[in-house]
């Protein structure tokens, strides 16, 4: 039996943040594919909280939150470090994480909802996308200009933002509009 199991949605950017952490830090793992209309047992058991993916299961014991995920894989396997050394850089890296996570729904909203509601969205999104570009600037990434923690956070906007732009119409991240954030 494998030491680490992910349970997971193929689609999800959150079961990806945990993938592409397990993927830094070079650990084996068996993924089980879940079924968002038919969850099995063993997710409701695991996640009762939420019953919602990823679930991370390590010796047994599991672990469900995609930011707590990633922390927890962070400190537990050997590999290159997710998080910053220094307290400070780790401190901000949290913090864009946070920004991040928070902004999920207004994304979502924008591509999904009509009418006023996605108006006030959309706004929220450009809000969000203004101040990335600013923080941004000419660094590629959040701190220290390494991919890490909080540009694992980010992932929902690169993986699913063409494919939510081609499907709904509505397009809300162009080049012109917020160049550093697009780079
Ligand atoms: C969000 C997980 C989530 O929404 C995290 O892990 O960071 N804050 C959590 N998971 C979704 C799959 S992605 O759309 C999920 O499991 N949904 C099932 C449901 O809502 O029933």
């Amino acid at each position: 039996m494998a030491e680490v199991k992910l349970l997971g949605f193929w689609y999800s950017p959150f079961t990806h943040r945990v993938e592409w952490a397990l993927k830094i830090k070079g650990v084996k793992y068996e993924y089980i594919e879940e079924d968002r209309n038919n969850k099995s047992s063993l997710l409701l058991q695991l996640n009762p909280v939420h019953k919602k993916t990823p679930v991370l299961i390590h010796n047994g014991k599991p672990i469900a939150e995609s930011m707590v995920i990633v922390e927890y894989i962070d400190e537990t396997f050997e590999g290159p470090p997710i998080l910053p050394k220094e307290p400070y850089d780790r401190a901000l890296a949290r913090f864009w994480a946070k920004f991040l996570d928070d902004k999920t729904a207004a994304m979502v909203n924008t591509f999904l909802r009509k009418g006023e509601e996605q108006e006030k969205s959309k706004e929220e999104v450009w809000e969000m996308l203004k101040i990335l570009d600013n923080e941004l600037k000419d660094k590629k990434f959040f701190v220290n200009d390494k991919f890490v923690f909080a540009d694992v956070a980010k992932n929902f906007m690169g993986l699913w933002l063409g494919v939510f732009h081609e499907g709904s119409g509505v397009v809300v991240v162009t080049n012109e509009k917020f160049p550093k954030f697009c780079a």
